[in-house]
């Protein structure tokens, strides 16, 4: 068996039947394997849709998926993907193609010795789980298994594979018991503690006014339905992460949406009186906490439940009690110790939330001009009783999808980039979202910068006749990052009034319908047409250039305030 069908083997033994790439003469002999050997290979038109394919998928499914790139430039071309991967906690394996060993330069003081060959493993160190270099076949199959289960382990993330040629195209013979092992960064987990979970009870018995905050922890425990239980039973408000949003039905009564930088300011006011806070598979990041981490939870008491302890043992953010533990386990067990007993009635603690709704809701001005989150509030309502998986692009148009969108896992799911905030992540993680789940309805919210980052996907898109529906908000702006400038510097260099192509011919070029949407009452017409038609649609709306993302929570604000209120 050669090295390169060891990979291949590999794949199939962990249920990898599709792989995505962008080719290159160091990954030809895999390529070779995996057409030999019956894998179906998805081909982006630039590494970073295929990374991003991959990573929808993975996403979706929640096991590792499968990116192999070419030496070189393949690889510095990836790793975009690859760190939105690690810092979002999707599980990759990341294959790269490398010059043969005799060509590697080692520790040579040269710039390069092979011919497209660059240090990989450097490169990818800082935004990997583990990073792998096999030196001879042999080398393989172990390395192979290892890459799988440090991906998936833990907090998912990427892992790197180095594939020096020669290393692919030998034979791989007898196959030594290995001892290298690679560094793993999550520690092991123990149960949860019954003394820990007793406590947190009672704190939950003695609590006046207790919120919920989910983050994607839950959702990569797909732990929702535990979540929803303990809130149910307790009647207790819940507030999500940006990328927690859709572990708890966004609509329900109880649900505050989103918190922080861009999210609701009744869930800002809700965190900031709350005398216990329940944070679930959450990092807190400072766009959910704001900058001021003393005045996080000063209303009273933090529960953490998280399955990375490093996030537990260097938190920003005080707490009162650590549970190292995932969500779902934790979560069943708090259910567990709650069963049959009555919690108290938080009835006036919600009725001031609700108070608060009534107070800062999310309205906009219909002042004439379309307005962005007038087509996204028309689209979730067309499409709602349908599976739905809804994809954004990095900028302003992100921010009011997650505040105007239902989410509800895993009916109506919500992928975005959270901590690398990545331009570009939207149309290739629509592609892999629509070959993972042909039957869902895919959602592309995309600005008109974001779009341009990955656009050639739209040939994927076609030649894979996927029928998504990309919703181009298009302000002719880099919005949020304008309003930035604007907001500190009162101007706007680089990012206000850019000249854009006309997305619906660019659309048309590709030979997908592409319609243009410049006012209110066009908008509801446009997308019922869309999602009518069996094949992809691209809607190019012209929205206010105007509308910025308000209200903000800005340095230096407490969580219960957010500019321009008070
Ligand atoms: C790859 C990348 N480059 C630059 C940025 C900085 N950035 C964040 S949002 C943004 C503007 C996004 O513009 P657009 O997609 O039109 O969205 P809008 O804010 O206008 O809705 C920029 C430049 C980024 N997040 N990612
Ligand atoms: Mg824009």
């Amino acid at each position: 068996m050669l090295g390169s069908d060891a990979i291949v083997e590999a794949f199939q033994h962990h249920g990898v039947s599709r792989i995505f790439i962008f080719p290159g003469g160091t990954i030809a002999p895999v390529l070779d394997s995996a057409t030999r050997r019956g894998v179906e290979i998805y081909c982006a038109r630039h590494e970073q849709g295929a990374g991003y394919a991959a990573l929808a998928t993975a996403r979706l499914s929640g096991r590792p998926q499968v990116v192999m790139v070419t030496s070189g430039p393949g690889v510095t071309n990836i790793i975009t993907v690859v760190a939105d991967a690690y810092f979002d906690s999707t599980p990759l394996i990341v294959l790269t193609g490398q010059v043969g060993t005799g060509d590697m330069l080692g520790n040579l003081p040269l710039r390069q010795r092979g011919f497209q060959e660059v240090d990989t493993i450097a490169l990818l160190r800082p935004v990997t789980k583990a990073q792998f270099l096999p030196k001879k076949p042999a080398d393989l199959p172990g390395m192979m298994e290892q890459a799988f289960e440090v991906a998936a382990s833990g907090r998912p993330g990427p892992v790197v594979v180095d594939l020096p040629m020669n290393v692919q195209r030998g034979e791989v013979g007898e196959i030594p018991g290995s001892d290298e092992h690679p560094a793993r960064d999550g520690k092991s987990l123990h149960g949860v503690n019954p003394a820990q979970i007793r406590q947190v009870l009672e704190w939950l018995e003695s609590s006046r006014k207790p919120v919920i905050l989910a983050g994607q922890g839950v959702l990569i425990a797909r732990a929702q339905r535990e979540l929803r239980a303990l809130a149910e039973h307790g009647q207790i408000p819940v507030t999500q992460s940006l990328l927690g949003l859709g572990a708890f039905p966004t609509a329900s009564p109880l649900a505050l949406g989103f918190h922080g930088h861009t999210g609701n300011q009744y869930a800002g006011r809700a965190l900031h009186e709350a005398d216990l806070i329940l944070v679930v598979g959450s990092r807190l990041d400072v766009r959910q906490t704001g900058s001021r981490f003393d005045d996080f939870g000063s209303g009273g008491r933090v529960v953490r439940i998280d399955l990375d302890l490093a996030e537990l043992e260097h938190s920003r953010i005080r707490s009162d009690l650590n549970l190292h533990a995932d969500a779902r386990s934790a979560l069943a067990a708090l259910n567990a110790g709650l069963a049959g007993r009555a919690l108290p009635d938080w009835s006036k603690w919600r009725e001031r939330i609700d108070r608060w709704r009534k107070e800062f809701p999310l309205n906009y001005d219909m002042d004439g001009a379309l307005k962005p989150q007038f087509v996204i509030e028309t689209a979730n309502r067309l499409s709602g009783g349908r599976s739905v998986i809804c994809v954004s692009g990095v900028g302003s148009h992100q921010q009011w999808v997650a505040r105007h969108f239902d989410f509800d896992y895993p009916t109506r799911i919500w992928l975005t980039s959270g901590g690398h905030g990545a331009m570009g992540f939207d149309l290739p993680v629509a592609i892999g979202s629509q070959l993972a789940c042909p039957e869902a309805q895919v959602l592309c919210f995309v600005g008109d910068g974001s779009l341009q980052i990955n656009i050639q996907e739209l040939a994927a898109v076609a030649e894979n006749k996927l029928p998504v529906k990309i919703i181009v908000l298009d302000n002719r702006r880099l919005g949020i990052v304008s309003q930035f400038q604007k907001f500190n510097w009162k101007s706007d260099p680089a990012c206000g009034e850019k000249w854009n192509p006309d997305f619906a011919a660019i659309a048309a070029a590709y030979g997908i319908t592409g319609l243009t949407v410049r006012s209110v009452s066009e908008v509801e017409p446009a997308l019922k047409k869309a999602f009518v038609e069996p094949g992809p649609v691209l809607i190019h709306c012209l929205v206010d250039p105007l509308e910025d993302v308000v209200p903000m929570l800005m340095a230096g604000q407490t969580m219960d305030k957010m500019w321009p209120y008070e």
